[in-house]
């Protein structure tokens, strides 16, 4: 790791202070990494929702971002499907595994009830699948295969990320992180944060609390005349440290986010360049659950789309955006989402992840197989 880095990640970390349940996420993180560690099997990490960034210490405001946490939750179910033990680090309140077909949706979980002869049963209509999520979270339970974590804020995520990812160091190549999280760029640092709800009335301007200290710095977010200023600062680059410093063994996949589809592929392969990791997950914000591209020193760029009749429902999204930032289909003049529509027409809907999670698998086995040989000297 660079010094800059190291400088930049131990300055955070003496700087923000630790979230109060941090101890209590890493003995139940301990034992369940020591657990499966012992049985042999590979663990992941998924991460999952936005992060706040709080502007007051008593916090009543907070900036925040869209994710809903539908990929993270998705994509644990499809990784403890395809044989892994999953530790969940998600944003409170964002979709759970399991409980997610029957959340945060426009109908309440109460409409797929009835009551008969007394007892609440559900719905005939809805019997079949909720059996089958029933079955596969019952398992999960059963065989102790998920641990799920929560955080509010950007510094809780990444005093969480941090000590976990020191954990499931003994796990070696067999270690996944998924970050899909949707991590914020810029916070409020601790020694420029105010005490109190910051004051909108010109009349009662912020408190004796926050300004008897002369040496205290400019806060960060302050009100100027009639409007809130907010300037924040940078969040130091974890990735780096996470690849170099705190696992340096296990496969990482990171993901970007963009909204202009000429800037996608783009970025996802300088954030590969620059980090030197396994795989940057590219996705655009209005076609993210029917497509996304996979950068890897591996395979290089790989687009993985579900076919145009078998796409989720989205609110959203937008279907005409997809292929917009592959330039490859595009100079070949053709959507790749339309190729296909004839063929699948009427076939279930299908979840990007259940495609995404067994393409990692497969690129994991590599590099378990790549480790191997190279600790016995092959
Ligand atoms: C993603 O790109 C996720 O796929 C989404 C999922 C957040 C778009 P939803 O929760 O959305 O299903 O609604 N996550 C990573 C975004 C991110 O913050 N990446 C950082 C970056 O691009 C750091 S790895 O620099």
């Amino acid at each position: 790791m660079t010094d800059d880095a190291q400088q930049a990640e131990s300055y955070y970390f003496t700087h923000e202070p630790p979230p109060k349940d941090l101890g209590t996420n890493t003995t139940l993180a301990r034992e369940f990494i020591h657990r499966h560690a012992d049985e042999g099997r590979r663990v992941v990490l998924v991460t999952s929702g936005g992060t706040t960034v709080p502007l007051e210490t008593q916090t009543v405001r907070y900036i925040d971002n869209f994710s809903a946490g539908t990929r993270g939750a998705t994509s644990a179910e499809y990784f403890l499907q395809n044989g892994y033990a999953v530790i969940f680090l998600h944003r409170q309140f964002s979709l759970l595994p399991y409980s997610r077909h029957y959340s945060h949706n426009t109908r309440s979980f109460l409409d797929y009830m009835k009551e008969e002869d007394g007892r609440v049963v559900v719905d005939e209509q809805h019997q079949e699948e909720m059996l089958r999520v029933l079955r596969q979270y019952a398992e999960v339970k059963r065989e102790n295969k998920l641990l799920i974590l929560s955080y509010v804020t950007i510094t809780e995520y990444l005093w969480n990320l941090r000590e976990v990812a020191k954990l499931m160091r003994p796990l070696g190549p067999k270690a996944i992180f998924y970050l899909a999280a949707a991590v914020s760029d810029f916070f409020v640092p601790q020694d420029r944060m105010v005490e109190h709800k910051i004051q909108s009335n010109e009349e009662f301007l912020q408190g004796a609390a926050d300004a008897g200290n002369s040496n205290a710095k400019t806060p960060a977010a302050r009100t100027e005349g009639r409007s809130l200023v907010i300037d924040l600062e940078p969040v130091p680059k974890f990735l780096q440290s996470l690849v170099d410093g705190w696992a340096p063994e296990a496969m990482i996949v990171s993901f970007k986010l963009e909204t202009d589809p000429s800037m996608l592929v783009k970025k996802a392969q300088y954030s590969l360049n620059k980090y030197s990791h396994h795989l940057v997950i590219g996705n655009l914000l209005l076609t993210r659950k029917w497509e996304v591209v996979f950068v890897s020193a591996l395979d290089g760029e790989k687009w993985i789309r579900v076919p145009h009749g078998r796409r989720t429902k989205s609110f959203t999204g937008v279907p005409a955006l997809v292929g917009s930032a592959d330039l490859s289909a595009r100079q070949d003049g053709l959507d790749a989402g339309e190729s296909e529509k004839r063929v699948l027409q009427g076939e279930p809907a299908l979840e990007i992840e259940s495609v995404i999670v067994p393409e990692i698998r497969e690129m994991h086995s590599i590099l378990i197989e790549k480790a191997r040989k190279r600790a016995g000297g092959q």
